[in-house]
């Protein structure tokens, strides 16, 4: 028989990290063993998230929300959705981690450690709306391929951190400076090392504002493992693709930013539209930068049967990317007519307005409640699906659910 060896203390260490508790008799597993609880990992322990989510994909992890699950004004973890485009990382040692500024737009290149940058710089908390490009792709014909989210890849927590302007400032820019890219922690699914799963980013002016964070807290507590521990970047109202998990570079370039899921389909709509399932030429795609005027009911769940009663207060969300919420309203007869509801404003810029509605249904049966939002341009969500994209991008039809009388 072949002699034991046993696990080495570092694998065992990390091993205790992800278990959450002690081994016990840890010591004694043989090297190369896989324990069970690694080879039918729990998602919704692993994570902290509520069992009612839906996984999407577990290589990588995608895990989205239903709209009843949103209900809170604030979105706590266990009902914040998870998009990952590589392997989470592990083993991460906060005390040793830095994030260096670099690019041919910096006036020198610059290291921070985590520590210093919440030392250095003045903290700001925000609640920012951060949805997935792709949320509501799971409508799109002839569909697109990738996480078939529905509705629940949006969330709004509380973000706090330090201004990436006042550290951008710091480090000196150059005046050719057109766009940051952010550097990642993460590996690639092919765990090739050279390679980023993702390094997205914002023009300099979205950069630039009060709102835009290098964030250490998401409500009150260290961010999440999964949601970008120790480190993130949170760009607001844009799609959530721009706001870096695990940030440990930023580059400030003289030119946009050109690294992976920067190109292609990638975050890319075309310009002007399309019919569905059309080619679109390279040179006709655009980079989606501010996310559309959207809105979800989330009280009361669909499906809801109301015994024998005909009033109904209905509450939900709306956003509109950079803009405000202007005007928030419910049908009950497929879109005929609309009615208002009463719309809160936002707490910060770049937070969803919550709005609440007293619906009356006239008598017994069957009903769908409609929900539109229209943003401060004027702009209103459409009934139907918007326009197709070769990714199924920026999907923001109305949210509808279904509720019984009687
Ligand atoms: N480093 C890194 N940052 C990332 C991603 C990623 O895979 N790696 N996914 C992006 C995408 S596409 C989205 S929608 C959001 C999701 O953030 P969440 O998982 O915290 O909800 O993170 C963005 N930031
Ligand atoms: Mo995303």
């Amino acid at each position: 028989m072949k002699r034991r060896n046993f696990l080495k203390k570092a694998a065992l260490t990390s091993l205790t990290t992800l278990v959450g508790t002690e081994i016990v008799f840890g010591n004694l597993i043989p090297e190369g063993y896989s324990p069970l609880f690694l080879q039918d990992p729990d998602p919704f322990k692993m994570f902290d998230k509520d069992t009612r989510m839906s996984v999407l994909n577990d290589k990588p992890w995608n895990i989205e929300a239903k709209a009843h699950l949103l209900d809170e004004k604030v979105t706590s973890n266990k009902f914040m959705f998870i998009r990952n485009n590589g392997i989470i990382p592990q083993d991460i040692d906060i005390n040793n981690w830095t994030i260096t500024f670099k690019g041919e737009s910096v006036s020198q290149e610059k290291t921070y450690t985590l520590n210093e940058l919440k030392e250095k710089f003045t903290q700001h908390t925000y609640q920012l709306t951060l949805e997935c490009g792709g949320n509501g792709r799971s409508e799109f014909d002839p569909p697109a391929k990738g996480n078939q989210w529905t509705v629940g890849a949006v969330a709004c927590a509380s973000w706090t951190g330090v201004r990436l302007r006042d550290v951008l400032e710091d480090v000196g820019i150059k005046g050719n400076a057109v766009y940051i890219g952010y550097h990642a922690a993460d590996t690639h699914l092919s765990g090739d090392p050279n390679k980023e799963p993702i390094s997205r980013g914002v023009p300099m002016a979205k950069a630039l504002q009060d709102e835009t964070l290098l964030a250490f807290k998401m409500n009150g507590e260290d961010i999440p493992l999964a949601h970008g521990y120790p480190l993130r970047l949170v760009a607001g109202g844009w799609p959530a693709s721009a706001s870096g998990k695990w940030v440990n570079g930023i580059s400030v370039r003289n030119k946009v930013h050109d690294g992976n899921k920067m190109t292609g389909t990638a975050y890319r709509v075309p310009c002007d539209p399309v019919e569905p399932g059309a080619k679109v030429k390279d040179e006709d795609m655009c980079i989606i930068e501010s996310m559309p005027v959207k809105s979800l009911i989330t009280y009361p769940r669909t499906g809801a049967v109301l015994s024998n009663k005909k009033t109904l207060e209905i509450r939900g969300h709306a956003w509109a990317g950079e803009l405000e919420v202007a005007k928030m309203e419910y049908s009950i007869d497929f879109g005929s007519t609309w009615n208002a509801c009463s719309l809160e404003k936002p707490i910060n810029r770049l937070a969803w307005q919550h709005f609440s509605a007293k619906v009356t249904l006239p008598k017994e049966g069957y009903y769908e409640i409609w929900a539109r939002a229209t943003d401060t341009n004027g702009k209103s969500q459409p009934m139907v699906l918007p326009g197709w994209n070769p990714k199924g991008y920026l999907n923001n039809a109305c949210h509808r659910i279904a509720v019984k009388v009687g």
